[in-house]
């Protein structure tokens, strides 16, 4: 009798035992390496990822790429940007020639399943799909474009979500698909498709790069939610966890006030624990993700800001894209930005 008890919580604790899964697989490889490769939009990206004059890359999805090798290594020179497209991203994510994808990728169920066995740590982005049309047609609406030619990238929710809008509201259209962004963007402004369609986002980046930006309108309506978020592959918690808190530690930072020009004189005189356990001088979360330092977000913060001041820096209103916070604005203003609790 006494065996079976004893071997019943044998059982037991072998069914609960922690699944030693390669918690660090990638993780390890990117330390080994040195350097973390951020797969990031080609260079046609104002805003969210552009290279400048001496080839650095700038914008919104570089800095997140660059706060998450401050995590890792401390340091956020530490990347490697290689530009990838709508069609080769997921290759180059599942083959490991990225580690991490910033490049204004949609968490959806079937990415993030094990058809593709991607995981998405945290969203960095809310948007949703929208369409450009040139003002001239005088449209004010997606439902006025019955029999349009669409042009639209292939292997994104765009190409999909389009299809299905026309066909919930028993439109007509026809899709000009292609690949490469400066081809469809051109595609557009010489008229080789009646409209372009995309995130709302990427649509207020291509707008700037347009012969005549001021003659093209972005409508209304929103076809579809696109939360765009890091991507990485499934099977690493390690790498899971620096992702998602270098980013939660962006959105907490501006939720406490917390910004570039006062983390350091912050960080020196606050007595909020909640406060003094971000930024590292007590307790040691830095640890609890195998982050390189305890105050991994200290650095973050010092380096670049917090999430509204990367937002403001490069996609914001004072800005080509011009770009109102809305949803990606902290939940304490009405926005969907919100970290869960650093303890
Ligand atoms: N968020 C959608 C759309 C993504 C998308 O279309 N991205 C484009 C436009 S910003 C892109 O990355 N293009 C890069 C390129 O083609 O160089 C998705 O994940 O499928």
């Amino acid at each position: 009798m006494m065996w079976k008890g004893i071997a019943a919580a044998a059982a037991a604790m072998i069914a609960f035992a922690p699944v030693a899964a390669e918690a660090g697989r990638d993780l390890d490889q990117i330390k080994q390496r040195g350097t973390l490769r951020c797969g990031v939009q080609g260079p046609s990206n104002p805003g969210f990822g552009v290279p400048d004059s001496q080839g650095r890359w700038q914008g919104f999805n570089v800095e997140i790429c660059r706060a998450i090798a401050i995590t890792i290594f401390n340091d956020p020179t530490k990347v490697e940007f290689v530009p990838v497209t709508t069609q080769s991203r997921f290759p180059a994510l599942s083959s490991g020639e990225v580690d991490v994808l910033s490049n204004n990728t949609t968490w959806t169920l079937t990415r993030d399943s094990a058809v593709n066995r991607f995981n998405f740590p945290a969203i960095t982005f809310y948007d949703g799909q929208a369409i450009m049309v040139p003002r001239r047609l005088n449209v004010t609406s997606a439902r006025q474009l019955n029999g349009a030619t669409v042009c639209v990238q292939p292997g994104t929710t765009t190409e999909l979500n389009i299809a299905d809008f026309f066909r919930a509201n028993n439109l007509r259209f026809t899709p000009v698909v292609i690949a490469d962004l400066d081809e469809i963007r051109r595609a557009y402004d010489s008229g080789r498709c009646d409209v372009f369609t995309n995130d709302f986002a990427a649509l207020a980046a291509q707008r700037t790069l347009l012969t005549r930006p001021a003659d093209h309108v972005i409508l209304p309506e929103r076809l579809s939610k696109e939360p765009l978020a890091v991507t990485i592959r499934q099977g690493d918690e390690e790498l899971t966890n620096i992702v998602a808190w270098t980013t939660f530690a962006l959105i907490d930072a501006e939720e406490m006030g917390i910004t570039q020009a006062n983390v350091e004189q912050i960080a020196a005189s606050a007595t909020n624990p909640v406060i003094r356990r971000l930024l590292g001088v007590e307790g040691n979360m830095g640890e609890s993700i195998g982050a390189a330092r305890a105050d991994y977000a200290r650095t973050i913060i010092r380096t670049f800001g917090n999430y509204g001041e990367i937002f403001e820096r490069h996609l914001g209103t004072n800005t080509p894209l011009g770009l109102e916070r809305g949803m990606n604005n902290i939940w304490t203003r009405g926005g969907l930005l919100y970290a869960p609790p650093a303890r």
